[in-house]
């Protein structure tokens, strides 16, 4: 089987998601370090210019976004599940309403404890980039009290959900393993508890949460060797795309055919348009091959959760 390639960062939570899935599963895997900034040329060879991070790499395949990462990772080693007690719609739904509702909050609860430290770069490139808004310390505290209130009505519920499986006897939110919410709430939590000073807690309500997230920070990250992004481009370029048997053959359930020409775009942010040849579509996934000069043929993978696919 080829290798399992992390394309990533350190301090890349959404990142942080996947490398704890890896731990979960325990799984061996590969790790390229990518810049916190673009340019990331060789990167952007096997993504067809998608730009967001992490970005898993098998042989020519290429799954971008975790919502499309994780279930990948669950294919291959599907024990122990990230969906326990089969709650796979009900924990993808609610861990993207998570991640979609507290990101930009959680941010400016971190802007306003170490905003100062932030590179003038890093916040022109987050705004022109990625975010499309002014992350800097001033422009962020207006915004403070709002964000502060979403975080305390969001930790409430994950205490309230948590206090009733635990009533359960169960560890995490639907049985003794994470899930893709509870690793979804987990992630967001581990920029902000990571980089924030300790009050930081107290501030957005996340009393009682923290054997929970002490034991999904306890997971690690599996079994990681380096690799040079030159390595991984020729991984691709000597692999072919896998046969698509995950997805129904008769195409899009909204009606686009196999072969035709696509574009996807994410819906939020880092909204670059990538173009190819729609494989094979289902509500989960979409599934599109393109051709690239230096990684040669290419199925790139994305969730239907939080992309437009539109044909050209
Ligand atoms: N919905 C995406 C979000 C990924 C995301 O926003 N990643 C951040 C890093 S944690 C990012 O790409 N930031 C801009 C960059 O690194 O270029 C996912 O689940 O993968």
């Amino acid at each position: 089987m080829s290798d399992i390639i992390l394309h990533h960062y350190g301090l890349s939570p959404f990142s942080e998601k996947v490398r704890t899935t890896l731990g979960l599963k325990g799984m061996s895997w590969r790790s390229v370090d990518v810049a916190p900034l673009p340019p990331r040329p060789l990167l952007a060879a096997l993504t067809g210019g998608y730009r967001r991070i992490p970005v898993l790499q098998i042989g020519a395949d290429i799954h971008c976004d975790t919502n499309a990462i994780l279930p990948a990772l669950e294919r291959l080693q599907p024990e122990p599940s990230i969906y326990p007690g089969g709650c796979e719609g009900l924990a993808r739904g609610a861990a993207f309403g998570w991640e979609r509702s507290v990101w930009i909050p959680t941010i400016g609860v971190l802007v306003h404890f170490i905003g100062d430290a932030l590179p003038p770069e890093f916040i022109k490139d987050r705004k022109e980039g990625y975010l499309g808004i002014d992350i800097s310390k001033p422009a962020m505290a207006p915004d403070l009290p709002h964000h502060l209130q979403v975080l305390r009505a969001h930790y409430g519920w994950l205490r309230q959900a948590l206090t009733a499986a635990k009533a359960r006897g169960h560890a995490f939110l639907f049985g003794q393993s994470p899930s893709v919410l509870d690793l979804a709430c987990w992630q967001t939590t581990f920029l902000m508890r990571k980089n924030a000073p300790p009050e930081v807690d107290a501030l957005v309500g996340f009393h009682g949460l923290e054997a929970w997230y002490a034991s999904i920070a306890a997971i690690g990250h599996g079994h990681a060797s380096a690799m040079t992004p030159e390595e991984a481009l020729a991984a691709a370029a000597a692999a072919r795309p896998a046969a698509v048997a995950h997805l129904r053959p008769d195409g899009d359930p909204g009606g686009l055919q196999p072969g035709a020409s696509v574009v996807v775009t994410p819906d939020d942010n880092a909204r670059v348009p990538v173009t190819g040849t729609l494989v094979a579509a289902s509500d989960a996934e979409v599934v599109i091959h393109r051709h690239d000069p230096q990684a040669g043929d290419l199925h790139l993978h994305f969730p239907r959760l939080g992309f437009d696919v539109m044909p050209i």
